[in-house]
């Protein structure tokens, strides 16, 4: 059907959203309404209906970018030769704007979700309920979200940054501010080395302690027999020696038989701790290994947000947690994360999903709020693309990555570069909320 003048037609999601909308706030009326089977229309709000006029979330706007590798990066799962990103910007009705970035690895190899199902869920569900909002409202906002959609964790981080990277820039400060102010103003950054190729691998690797860029090395494994990884590991260890800390992720690949040759090996080879060896819902085998080795087990696809977190904590499934902005569920969520691993005694890991310099940003406002990381971060993401899309690249030195300066996140992107990445002519959802 055609839209009247002024009004904005989406797809309906096949919930009557209605009823979660008038229970949101007796603030905020609802801005979703059914008008005939199949389509839902953004209504303008009136003024005074609104918190706060000035701060409508206006319009959402999404895209995708295909930015190549700078080599292959072999996971067990995919080899990336480029990394997706699905960028959002949001526009407030006083003109400021904020962004944020929705990230996964290999397409649909690593998790449930794609950068074109993330884009899906923000341009057809998430953003047709925050249009009209007060864009100061993130916790509404979060709510609103976390009942109308479930899962899509990925995509509600990438709105909920741009929210954050609003928010801060109105009020004018960053946004570790929001989370009680930065303790630390850079933190140790580790890469991954997944060449495929052991010499290639050590090559890298001697160049980044030479540079004096990372001394803390994560490697792929699982593609191969454990017998084959235990000795790449091995040899890559003897390399570096005690000039750098050796560590893998085997992305879920083993099972818990593989699983316990192969911790035996990596301990005795002198490699520091393992990530993911075993399938995400199989906590009983990483609590077995956790407890049989001294070798640290580290949780990072068993982390979906706050409730696996207490899971993994009950089960004793882990020793430390690599926490993940997206896999979260966003930035609130994340932190959430954070205080039960914290209050569980666990060991702490900045995570990544190889985004960008825009989530790389936004993961660290919030990472440098945590007292103690003690196993760093490894928010290399925008290291690994052959080309930068911020205007102001993030600072790499001395093994440590530096949080950005600025408000709200700290980014703003280069828009020849986001012209150049952009998959499409982009997607824009637009809110008509003439006063
Ligand atoms: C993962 O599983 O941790 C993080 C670094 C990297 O190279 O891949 C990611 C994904
Ligand atoms: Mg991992």
């Amino acid at each position: 059907m055609a839209a009247p003048e002024g009004v904005f037609l989406a797809p309906a999601p096949p919930v009557d959203r209605r009823s979660h909308l008038t229970r949101v706030s007796t603030k905020t009326p609802p801005i979703i309404d059914r008008i005939q089977p199949g389509w839902a229309i953004c209504h303008p709000m009136k003024p005074a209906d609104v918190v706060n006029s000035v701060t409508k979330i206006d319009q959402i706007e999404t895209m995708i970018l295909d930015v190549p590798t700078i080599r292959g990066h072999v996971l067990s799962m995919a080899t990336m030769r480029t990394q997706t990103a699905v960028l959002v910007k949001i526009r407030f009705a006083d003109g400021s704007e904020g962004i944020g970035e929705g990230t996964t690895i290999g397409g649909l190899s690593y998790g449930a979700e794609s950068p074109e199902s993330i884009q899906s869920a923000i341009a057809t569900y998430i953003s047709p309920a925050l249009l009209g909002r007060d864009g100061n409202d993130v916790n509404g906002a979060i709510q609103l979200i976390g009942r109308l959609v479930k899962g899509n964790r990925i995509a509600k981080a990438a709105v909920e940054i741009a929210l954050w990277d609003g928010l801060g820039k109105r009020l004018g400060v960053p946004v570790s501010q929001l989370f009680g102010g930065a303790v630390h103003e850079k933190l140790p950054v580790a890469w991954t080395l997944a060449s495929g190729n052991s010499d290639t691998d050590i090559a890298e690797a001697e160049e980044m302690i030479e540079t004096r860029r990372h001394n803390i090395f994560k490697l792929k494994i699982g593609k191969r027999s454990v017998r084959e990884d235990v000795a790449h590991v091995a040899r890559i260890k003897k390399a570096v020696g005690d000039a750098a800390s050796v560590r893998v992720d085997v992305n879920t690949a083993w099972s818990l038989q593989d699983a316990r040759w192969g911790l035996k090996g990596l301990q005795d080879a002198g490699c520091e701790l393992v990530e993911q060896p075993v399938q995400a819902r199989y906590r009983k085998a990483m609590a077995e290994l956790a407890r049989g080795y001294e070798i640290a087990v580290m949780a990072d696809e068993a982390l979906n947000g706050p409730e696996d977190a207490l899971a993994v904590v009950a089960g004793r499934a882990a020793d430390v947690f690599a926490v993940k902005v997206a896999q979260s569920g966003g930035l609130k969520r994340a932190s959430e994360v954070i205080a039960i691993g914290e209050a569980a005694g666990l060991g702490l890991y900045g995570g990544t999903m190889l985004e960008t310099g825009l989530g790389t940003a936004a993961a660290l406002q919030l990472f440098a709020t945590v007292e103690r990381l003690h196993w760093g971060t490894e928010f290399f993401g925008p290291l690994l693309l052959t080309d930068e899309i911020l205007a102001e690249p993030i600072v790499y030195r001395d093994f440590c990555v530096e949080t950005p300066k600025g408000n709200g996140i700290g980014a703003t992107l280069d828009p020849d570069k986001i012209a150049f990445f952009r998959r499409d002519g982009g997607r824009t959802v637009k809110a008509v909320v003439g006063e």
